[in-house]
């Protein structure tokens, strides 16, 4: 629900509003513009009477929304969100890659592979310790030791380093990641947003092979409404009746959630396709739907990877892309994020 006041609404009215609101178990955003000021209510609004908020002296309208996301809103928040990654800034202009294997399988392959997607212009480690796979006897991952790898990959690079969080009972060994992926099959594990909404940290949330457009918008609405505004949006295809690849690269979802909401949005073409020499066409129609990012798997031996070989690129491939990309990033208005050291 929207609440737009009055020009020079009564500032005691007013704090009557918020209080009331407030003991309604409504939190209450204002927005104060030069001529208007807008409050955002975030809560169950479903029980208040919006007749009798019309009613008051103060109000120039209320209106009921459609969304029932509000802080992922861009309605409530109409410039496009920064988000900090260990000084990176995703999002406002810059254009961030997020490189590296779908698993963590050791220290020289992680370090390597770190300074090979580096040099190609990555400004993001992807590495997977805590892997969710569809068998329970598949590769599980390098778990804790894993995330040490990372760790020590960033040391060697200063590249900052995502990894995928699988269950909140984690959060501690996560405290020095710098984003913390939530992938897509625990894009609706609400106990994991709900702790995640309590720490600081920048959350990468993967949309769920199975879940719409608003669905995804609920999820980071779970992790914001506990007090964390640090989320990015992730594409990374969804399931749909064609086979011929792993999922299917929502490119619509892009400009869709740009007008939506003021988050930004990284599109993983690797796990959309499911097949490496498809990677850098969807990264490329991505970028020109106005992604600000890509999110894509290297693998230092495609064929030996203990995960997604098959959609990985070599850190030859991966470099070509990067060159192939690097025009058109800058055609969108976009400059690639850069660490030094
Ligand atoms: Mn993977």
């Amino acid at each position: 629900m929207v609440v737009i006041l009055k020009q020079n609404a009564d500032k005691k009215q007013l704090d009557n509003l918020v209080n009331w609101l407030g003991s309604q178990e409504i939190k209450v955003q204002a927005t104060v513009g030069v001529h208007t000021t807008i409050l955002g209510l975030v809560g169950d609004t479903s029980k208040i009477d919006i007749d009798m908020i019309q009613s008051l002296p103060i109000v120039e309208t209320v209106k009921r929304i459609q969304e029932p996301y509000k802080n992922s809103n861009r309605k409530f928040h109409p410039l496009d969100s920064i988000i900090d990654v260990r000084g990176q800034k995703v999002g406002e202009g810059m254009f961030h890659v997020m490189a590296g294997p779908c698993s963590i399988e050791g220290e020289d392959q992680i370090i390597n592979i770190a300074k090979a997607v580096k040099s190609s212009g990555a400004s993001m480690l992807r590495g997977g310790a805590f892997k969710p796979r569809t068998s329970p006897y598949a590769f599980q991952g390098l778990r804790g030791e894993g995330l040490e790898l990372m760790k020590k990959a960033r040391e060697a690079t200063g590249l900052p380093i995502v990894t995928e969080i699988m269950s909140a009972s984690h959060l501690e060994l996560f405290e020095d990641v710098d984003l913390i992926q939530v992938g897509a099959r625990d894009m609706q594990n609400f106990e994991l947003l709900k702790e995640l909404g309590h720490c600081k940290k920048p959350i990468l949330l993967k949309r769920g092979l199975a879940n719409t457009i608003e669905e995804l918008l609920m999820s980071a609405e779970y992790i914001m409404a506990g007090g964390n505004p640090n989320v990015i949006l992730c594409e990374r295809g969804i399931r749909t009746f064609e086979t011929a690849t792993r999922n299917t690269l929502d490119i619509s979802a892009i400009p869709y959630l740009k007008e939506k909401s003021h988050l930004p949005i990284i599109v993983d073409p690797s796990h959309a396709s499911g097949v490496s020499w498809l990677v850098n066409p969807l990264a490329m129609a991505a970028i020109a739907a106005g992604a600000d990012g890509l999110m894509i798997e290297v693998h230092n031996n495609p064929p030996k990877a203990l995960s997604d070989g098959a959609q990985s690129l070599t850190p030859a491939q991966f470099d070509e892309t990067m060159k192939s990309i690097k025009g058109l990033v800058a055609y969108m208005g976009k400059s690639m994020g850069k660490v030094e050291q």
